[in-house]
């Protein structure tokens, strides 16, 4: 293997082992190959990071998390004062465990179904085998008593895995994605497994109170467990809770890159290359099914259609990164938005002026923060979403207290934005005349609901969610 040019091999604290651990199915770095075939590490921009950096930094933590591609050293390094562990995975594993299992069933399944979750026997297997050496590598870098955070629907089983490896550690689990209620989750073939194995932590973490709600209702139903409010009693006396704790963004970072001058130069100059029109609209999101980007789509292409509103009035941008294209409903999903955009461009653009500036960029945060300054109106209509940064990205960025949020009902950010534009993304009709209404507000409406929304996300930044989350866990 080519050498590490920035990562030392000493894993943290003098035992080599860690007082908190969070395992994730990536680590927290991204690996970065130069021209002469020496690989690095960069952190990776993510909000979890950056929440969870700081807290392990003070507690000698550590990191456990797939390097991404076919890397197969194991050995911790430490960057920047953290360790990070990697978990290296097959070529096979990543098509079975990660776009198979994870991607196409728990995905699909955990998201109302959009669209229908596949079941293979194959995956299943390959998803134990992969929990199963998450849940001992945690086994390993855990120090005696230490505190375990693990993330997400990739690594539901590690929580038990790891409580019969480790009965002495402390085990928190989060889910960033939705839970399903009973009637769609009772489709898996091995449901009571997820749920025993999630059952293996004193904390389960949900983005809305609602999820923990149905994870109640399955434990009930499915391991005749008692539950009384957010505990469950299990048949040994040992308790877990199941609480809400939505999870936030680096409100301090993006503020500040929204507050400089250039970052305002920037948006004035994004606007002036859409053609200036009076309403500049905007759409940020991962290619991905649950996010109702053909909804939205939809709704703006028959406005155009409908004469309501013309490439002067209203110009929308359309960011999609692509994401998971390894797995069929992605690139079916990419085709059709490409074509629809298509479309509603060669029906209503002009030479200069598309209807839709749509782009498969990945931006920085500073790009990001431009756009965000750029636009009026920030159209958010996922079908389904555990919780959705883009909204809450869009109300830390609006300084000057304007700016409109369409917000699905079905992004669990819906719970705490109630003074965004609420709509049903499902309802074309309903869709558009929220559009047109974002459109027409009254300035002092708009400031008045901006405002609202700013205190409330100020309040409950990333840092806040995190130290909400270790405070639950480690309170007894
Ligand atoms: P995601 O489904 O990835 O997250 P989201 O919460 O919107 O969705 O986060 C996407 C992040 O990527 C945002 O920070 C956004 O700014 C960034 N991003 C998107 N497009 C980008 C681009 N083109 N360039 C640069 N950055 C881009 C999952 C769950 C969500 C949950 C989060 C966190 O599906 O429901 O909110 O985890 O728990």
């Amino acid at each position: 293997m080519p050498a590490r040019k920035n990562a030392a091999r000493t894993p943290a604290g003098a035992s080599g082992r860690s007082d908190l651990v969070v395992v994730a199915n990536r680590l927290s770095v991204d690996r970065v190959v130069g021209r002469d075939g020496s690989t690095s590490w960069r952190r990776s921009p993510g909000g979890l990071v950056t929440a969870l950096e700081p807290v392990l930094r003070r507690h000698r933590g550590a990191w456990i998390g797939w390097p991404g591609g076919p890397i197969q050293d194991t050995t911790p390094f430490e960057l920047d004062g953290l360790t990070l562990v990697p978990v290296p995975l097959t070529e096979d594993e990543v098509g079975e465990y990660y776009e198979g299992f994870s991607n196409a069933t728990l995905w699909p399944l955990y998201h109302d179904v959009i669209v229908a979750p596949e079941f293979h026997r194959e995956w299943w297997d390959s998803y134990v085998q992969v929990n199963q050496r998450f849940a001992a590598r945690a086994a390993e870098i855990a120090a005696d008593k230490a505190v375990v955070w693990v993330h997400d629907y990739q690594l539901q089983l590690v929580p038990q895995l790891l409580r019969v490896l480790r009965p002495d550690l402390r085990i928190g689990f989060f889910l960033h994605i939705p839970f399903p209620p009973t009637e769609l989750f009772m489709r898996l073939p091995w449901r009571r497994r997820i749920i025993e194995g999630l059952l293996g932590a004193d904390l389960v973490g949900f983005q809305v109170p609602g999820a923990a709600a149905n994870f109640a209702r399955l434990v009930r139903t499915l391991t005749g467990h008692k539950t009384h409010r957010d505990l469950v009693t299990l048949s040994d006396g040992r308790t877990v809770r199941a609480r809400a704790f939505p999870i936030s963004i680096d409100t301090d970072e993006l503020s500040a890159l929204a507050k400089s001058p250039e970052t305002e130069a920037r948006a004035k100059e994004l606007r002036a290359e859409v053609g200036n029109p009076r309403h500049v609209l905007l759409g940020v999101d991962r290619m991905d099914y649950t996010k109702g980007i053909r909804q939205r789509l939809r709704a703006f292409g028959e406005l155009l259609q409908d004469g309501h509103v013309t490439v002067d009035d209203a110009v929308l941008i359309q960011v999609a990164t692509p994401s998971r294209e390894r797995v069929e409903q992605y690139r079916v999903l990419r085709d059709e938005i490409d074509r629809m955009v298509g479309n509603i461009n060669g029906d209503h653009g002009r030479i200069g002026t598309p209807a839709i500036n749509y782009m498969h960029t990945s931006f920085s945060r500073k790009e990001m923060a431009a756009l965000f300054l750029a636009a009026d109106i920030m159209v958010v209509t996922p079908l389904r979403d555990g919780m959705n940064l883009v909204a809450k990205e869009y109300v830390t960025c609006r300084h000057s207290e304007d700016g409109a949020l369409v917000l699905s009902e079905f992004a669990g950010a819906a719970a705490e934005l109630k003074q965004a534009f609420l709509v049903n993304p499902y309802d074309i009709n309903g869709l558009k005349e929220t559009l047109l209404a974002a459109t027409h507000a009254d300035s002092r409406d708009v400031t008045k609901r901006m405002r609202a929304m700013r205190k409330y996300i100020l309040e409950h930044d990333i840092g806040r969610w995190a130290s909400g989350f270790l405070d639950a866990l480690t309170t007894p």
